[in-house]
């Protein structure tokens, strides 16, 4: 009944129409004060630097000293410049990562930066950035990983007082923060106080996440709640570390449950709350410094790729930048940030509907140039204050009289035009068209779309830099498999083996390597290990993975799987020894 009623209202004023179904639930959960204050923000900046940065580490054990912590340059507000710079509107630093080492000499642990020769044990990294980013205007926040592999109790209930108490520390000697992010890597093997073993939890019941929100509420009611593996929070993840999320991409999900693959990535259209996803990728392959990657920086066709497929897909940017040994950021990400925001600054410079003569007879947007004018981008942004409701609209240009369909040429399945949320951006090939028309086809439960904005652009063309230049490597070796879970690679001649690297599989899971034993031999008598160990994070980055050994005269190197994600058979994309 309701629904029928409301149909005809759509030839109404939009705004007003918006108004009158603020209250119609069937419209879908809206957003709260913070998530529409965070939706705004559209892209701010991840810091990762911690011990992992003297050990060229993505992941630390637990038991790497202090004593390596010892930046000669180290600058917060270098770090936060160069965001600012890069259009990023506030930082997400790693005070804790799952290594357990303390950027901020907290008064419930020793491993932190107050045993390290850094300042001499005085300084403190939270409080620097903390600061600096008050100074340049910037939002902060903290990153604090459940995980810690260094802590005795890790496992048991004692370490999650402890990590509450570091937590009270960070919410109340900081000042304001806009984002707590809770990692949902957990559990596994780590050092744990010398225990050296492997120590489960159960990621739904251990943290008691319940007590820790109503702290959060209570101390910082202005900050969001990012976790991967607990309680419902603010934000959800988008279920990829690669930089983007679903082109349809619903910023809600049910309150209860395990959340899979497909609804982190496209949201879920009837879920019962609000929960809209947070993309985070690297500015580099790796979430830490390695100085093998300095060439691998994200090029800014790559980089403005990912903006469309975040902040173009209703989502926010968060964008990392990780921290050189020496404290700073390198030059060439910085370089790169810059220049990624110059360009989007370029892209969105001038709206040609601004001159146009726009006409709305809902639910159609007819916008006249009057003349022939060439575009490439469209821009569409519902007023989410009253929900998300466009469930899927038609775009179309007047070219030459005829009435031409576009769609969205970053999309491999359909025209992406389906969901709109804070902002869609549908990008096209240029057309040189006289009219422009969107049409809100289908909405949630029929209620009256409430679109904020449209607007259309001509971005300029970028050198054609292919997406993940410089990200993968080549190799001629020959590789044959000795057993399932064993491979050989052959080198034309013996040489001095230095390093050997791993990309695994892309497309799934299947043979996926997370332990490895890599020996070499110039005989097939004597071998020699190269090196054995965990490649971290792997699943969800599954990025080149180097290791370093002494050099070593070797003709077959041999790689043993000792763990695989899934599957019998190791496998892999791309294998590549470093020789001397
Ligand atoms: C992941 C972690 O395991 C990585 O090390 C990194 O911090 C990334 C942002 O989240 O889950």
């Amino acid at each position: 009944m309701l629904m029928k009623r409301l149909i005809p209202t759509i030839a109404i004023v939009m705004t007003a129409l918006a108004l009158s179904a603020q209250n119609n639930i069937s419209c879908g959960p809206v957003p709260t004060e913070n998530q529409l204050r965070w939706q705004d923000m559209e892209m701010y900046a991840f810091i990762h630097y911690s011990l992992n940065t003297y050990t060229d580490q993505e992941w630390g054990f637990g038991n790497e000293d202090p004593k390596l912590f010892n930046p000669s340059d180290l600058d917060c507000r270098q770090w936060v410049r160069v965001c600012k710079q890069a259009g990023m509107k506030g930082i997400i630093f790693t005070a804790k990562h799952h290594c357990g080492f303390c950027m901020w000499p907290s008064k419930y642990t020793e491993y932190s930066v107050k045993n390290s020769p850094w300042k001499n044990g005085k300084g403190d990294v939270v409080r620097e950035l903390a600061e600096a980013c008050r100074e340049e205007g910037l939002e902060y926040a903290v990153y604090l990983s459940p995980w810690d592999r260094n802590h005795p109790e890790y496992g048991r209930p004692e370490y999650v007082n402890y990590f509450r108490n570091q937590l009270r520390e960070l919410l109340t000697e900081y000042g304001d923060m806009f984002e707590v992010w809770f990692d949902g890597a957990n559990g596994g093997d780590g050092w744990y106080g010398g225990a050296n073993e492997t120590r489960h939890i159960d990621r739904t019941t251990y943290y008691e996440w319940p007590e820790t929100y109503r702290m959060i509420h209570e101390l910082q009611p202005k900050a969001l709640i990012w976790n991967d593996g607990g309680d419902r929070g603010d934000l959800r993840w988008v279920g990829t570390e690669a930089g983007y999320v679903g082109e349809t991409n619903w910023s809600l999900l049910n309150d209860k449950g395990e959340v899979p693959y497909e609804q982190l990535h496209y949201g879920l259209e009837n879920g019962n709350v609000w929960c809209p996803g947070e993309t985070n990728t690297s500015i580099r392959p790796g979430w830490f410094y390695h100085e093998t990657e300095n060439e691998n920086v994200k090029s800014l066709s790559k980089l403005m790729d990912t903006y469309y497929k975040s902040v173009g897909r209703n989502s926010c940017l968060l964008l990392n930048f990780p921290i050189a040994p020496n404290g700073r950021i390198h030059p060439t990400d910085s370089l790169r940030g810059i220049a990624f925001k110059k360009m989007i600054d370029e892209v969105f410079k001038e709206d040609l509907a601004k001159n146009a003569k726009n006409t709305q007879t809902p639910p159609l947007t007819l916008i006249d140039f009057g003349t022939s004018t060439a575009f490439n981008r469209f821009v569409v942004e519902e007023d989410i204050r009253y929900g998300q409701r466009v469930k899927k609209f038609a775009l179309e240009a007047e070219v030459d009289g005829q009435w031409v369909p576009l769609r969205d040429m970053l999309v491999n399945n359909g025209n992406g035009l389906t969901t709109i949320g804070h902002r869609r951006i549908i990008c096209f090939p240029t057309v040189n068209a006289t009219k422009l028309r969107f049409t809100v086809l289908n909405t949630k439960a029929n209620c009256p779309p409430a679109i904020k904005r449209t607007s259309v652009y001509l971005a300029p063309d970028i050198t054609q830099d292919t997406p993940d230049a410089g990200e993968k490597h080549a190799s001629d070796y020959y590789i044959f498999f000795g057993a399932d879970k064993m491979m050989f690679v052959t080198l034309s001649d013996e040489a001095t083996v230095t390093g050997f690297r791993y990309l695994p599989p892309q497309e799934s899971k299947e043979g996926m390597v997370t332990h490895y034993r890599i020996s070499a031999t110039t005989d097939w008598q004597t071998w020699e290990t190269l090196g054995e160990g965990e490649f971290s994070n792997i699943v969800n980055n599954p990025i080149w993975q180097t290791v370093r050994c002494k050099p070593t005269r070797g003709k077959i190197i041999r790689v043993e799987g000792l763990r695989l994600v899934q599957g019998d058979r190791m496998g892999y994309s791309d294998i590549e020894v470093i020789t001397e």
